[in-house]
């Protein structure tokens, strides 16, 4: 799972990419600079950090989600196939918009991230729309030819697109059934794609005060509360310090802003929840690890996540809540007090089920 990192030129982008991964970058990343740059990010997980201080492991394993740095967006930018090539690839878009003041970075006008919002929108809405025309001629032709049921279909779903983009709203918000998103699908239209709008602000002496009233003080949370849409606030400057510091370091330093956790790990997390994905956990001696699956995942599935073979041979799932297991404070127990449930292969995994796959195999 994929997140393209987008904004207006200069809003902090690259300088968001280059903390949200660290050293977990990829060996393509900044070979040339004209390409874009792709990083994973570790998804931080309280709950996975407390079941391996119970097992105690000898390798921890936290999720992890990739993020995509590309230049600065705008109406030509979007006209290069390389450069909306490597957006249409991503499964969701993080928008980063200043709030931040600085006289020497140069921005278009006065810091308004409304505005550069909907700015950005229009542009990712005509690049849809004329991919939506180009494909209606198309699909016009060849219906002359030819009569055809589903291409009748497509036709009238592209008409539907349109006229909702016309009315100046992203396709992320536009109603479609399960089998017209499918139709949907190859097209990778951008303003489709789950969105996060990540607010940069300043430093602040009440940071943590900032960070969170800032959607609201932006007036972003109407923009925020649509389909498919969320919004967070960083502080780039801040989370650069922070990413240099020491896990107590950066505690003590978190504290003195009045904050418990750093903006990176809630917009890591509202990443993953905007993908609609959750984890489920296996835990032993040798290994504590998180496991990425959509949410609405049946047992069967999961246990593909992990090896196909699990899949292949699923018998059972042994399956127990996380905290559920640290109360009990090891599995052993769980059974011997009938904690560990057994659940079939249609079982719908629940975002923190510790598991273990009972196989044939
Ligand atoms: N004051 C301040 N400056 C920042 C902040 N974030 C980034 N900058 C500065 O803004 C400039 C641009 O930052 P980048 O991260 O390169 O921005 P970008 O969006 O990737 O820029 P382009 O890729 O050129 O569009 C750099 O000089 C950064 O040091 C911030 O939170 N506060
Ligand atoms: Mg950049």
């Amino acid at each position: 799972m994929k997140t393209g990192i987008i904004g207006l030129p200069q809003v902090g982008k690259t300088s968001l990419f280059r903390i949200l991964t660290k050293a977990h970058l990829s060996d393509h990343a900044y070979a040339n600079p004209r390409e874009a740059h792709v990083g994973v990010a570790k998804v931080p997980d309280d709950r996975l950090d407390r079941l391996a201080a119970l097992f105690n492991p000898k390798k921890l394993t936290h999720a992890s989600v990739e993020y995509v740095d590309v230049g600065a967006i705008g109406q030509e930018a979007l006209k290069e196939s390389s450069y909306i090539g490597h957006l249409r690839n991503v499964d969701a878009l993080a928008h980063v918009v200043r709030a931040f003041e600085d006289a020497s970075i140069p921005h278009a006008g006065p810091i308004d991230p409304l505005r550069d919002i909907k700015n950005v929108e229009f542009d990712l809405m005509v690049s849809d729309l004329g991919q939506i025309e180009k494909r209606q001629e198309r699909v016009e032709k060849d219906l002359k030819k030819m009569r055809s049921a589903e291409l009748e279909h497509e036709f009238d779903l592209l008409k539907r697109a349109k006229a909702h983009l016309e009315t100046e709203k992203p396709l992320r918000e536009m109603e479609m059934t399960p089998e017209d998103k499918k139709r949907f699908r190859g097209f990778m239209f951008l303003s489709e794609k789950p969105i996060l709008y990540v607010v940069n602000i300043g430093e602040s002496s009440e940071l943590g005060k900032e960070l969170e009233q800032a959607a609201g003080r932006y007036k972003l949370t109407d923009v925020a509360s649509h389909p498919n849409a969320a919004a967070t606030a960083i502080c780039g400057k801040v989370e650069a310090e922070l990413a240099e510091m020491s896990d107590a370091d950066a505690a003590e330093f978190l504290a003195s802003y009045g904050l418990r956790e750093s903006g990176l790990t809630r917009l890591i997390r509202t990443t993953y929840h905007l993908l609609g994905l959750i984890s489920f956990f296996t835990a032993g001696d040798d290994e504590c690890r998180a496991w990425t699956i959509p949410v609405q995942t049946r047992a069967v599935n999961a246990a593909g996540a992990i090896h196909s073979d699990l899949e292949k041979h699923f018998i059972r799932a042994e399956t127990i809540r996380w905290d559920q297991l640290l109360e009990e404070g090891s599995e052993a127990n769980a059974r011997a007090h009938g904690k560990l449930r057994l659940e079939g292969k249609d079982y719908i995994v629940q975002d923190g089920d510790v598991m273990h796959i009972r196989h044939s195999g």
